[in-house]
């Protein structure tokens, strides 16, 4: 099974009747291009941008999700070590679950700089996690966070419900296989060569459009590989082979990846371009910068907002609602 999916165009200039998104910048399908006149959207294409996506683990996607990070590594760039002792991550796992929608648990760091973990590792660290918080009655639904297909594998059978690979199947050949057999909700996220590697591959002509038609390009792959489309999820992976102006640019044009018709994930929280940007170079201290650009994703549109500080997005999230007139389901769990 195989699905085409709209391209942003690069190195083109702007139509005069292109459709303006997310401030300033254009969207048009590569299918248009080429000599063809271009048009309004049709109904499809206006459909792609404004409808509600499918179910993500049961949960509507009609407003801002919030996906907890939960990391069980001794060396994450703000949690590590934290909750690397499983009864500590049981234990947050419990307080996260009163304030996320999904958990998202992983056991390699993939912060710049960092090295690969063997693989039974990375299964002793999540695996037992995971079933010891089911075992503790705790239902929300669990992310695995993990490029390899035998640590998702695990993570499954242990209670997760989906998985999110940073390099959107490239890192596994088996990890496209997996997802579809196991028919689960997949996040795929952009990101450049490997975590070790990554900063140095920073450079793209217009970062932008590359990122989205890298996204379209692995929706492609994982729809060829057997993977349904409602089950994907899309990223631009901010801080993964990014500078601060990428960084800037994808957050200013987050609603522009709407047009490829999968609910938007954004892990934005405690990066390096926040303690930047906001002057905290201490991870621990970029919370009020991680909560205004979790606002500004909600404001185009982020369907999921992976966070660290769950308690303090629930209620920036709340009142955003609120005041956006989106009163149903400021209440966890409403
Ligand atoms: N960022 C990190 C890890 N996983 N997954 C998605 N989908 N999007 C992201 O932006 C993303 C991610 C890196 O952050 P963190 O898990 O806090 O740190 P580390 O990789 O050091 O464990």
């Amino acid at each position: 099974m195989s699905r085409a999916f709209p391209r942003a165009q690069t190195g083109l200039p702007r139509p005069q009747d292109a459709l303006p998104l997310a401030g300033s910048r254009a969207v048009w399908w590569r299918e248009m291009a080429a000599g063809e006149a271009l048009r309004a959207p049709d109904a499809q294409e206006r459909a792609a941008f404004s409808a509600a996506p499918a179910e993500i683990c049961g949960l509507t996607l009609d407003r801002p999700r919030i996906m907890g990070i939960l990391n069980v590594t001794p060396d994450s760039f703000s949690d590590g070590g934290r909750h690397f002792a499983h009864e500590d991550a049981v234990a947050r796992a419990r307080s996260m679950a009163a304030e996320a929608d999904i958990l998202d648990i992983g056991g390699e760091s993939t912060r710049p700089g960092a090295r690969e973990v063997p693989v039974a590792e990375e299964i002793a660290r999540t695996a037992p996690v995971i079933r010891a918080i089911r075992e503790a009655g705790i239902g929300t639904p669990i992310s695995i966070d993990t490029r390899k297909a035998a640590v998702a594998a695990a993570a499954l059978d242990a209670g997760a419900d989906m998985v999110n690979d940073v390099t959107a199947l490239r890192f596994d050949p088996e990890m496209a296989a997996l997802v579809a057999e196991r028919d689960v909700p997949v996040c795929l996220m952009h990101s450049v060569a490997d975590p070790e590697t990554m900063q140095q591959h920073a450079r793209y002509d217009d970062v932008v459009a590359e990122v989205h038609d890298h996204l379209a390009e692995r929706m492609e792959a994982a729809a060829s590989a057997g993977i349904a489309p409602s089950r994907m999820i899309v990223d631009p992976g901010i801080g993964f082979g990014k500078v601060l102006a990428h960084n800037i640019a994808l957050l200013q044009a987050l609603s522009l990846f709407h047009g490829l018709g999968a609910p938007l994930l954004l892990g934005a929280s405690r990066k390096r371009f926040i303690g930047t940007l906001g002057g905290a170079e201490d991870a621990a201290a970029r919370m009020p910068g991680s909560l205004a650009v979790a606002l500004h994703g909600a404001a185009q549109g982020v369907h999921i907002l992976r966070v660290h500080d769950t308690a303090e997005t629930r209620q920036a999230l709340g009142l955003w609602s609120a005041l956006a007139g989106q009163e149903e389901g400021v209440a966890h769990g409403a």
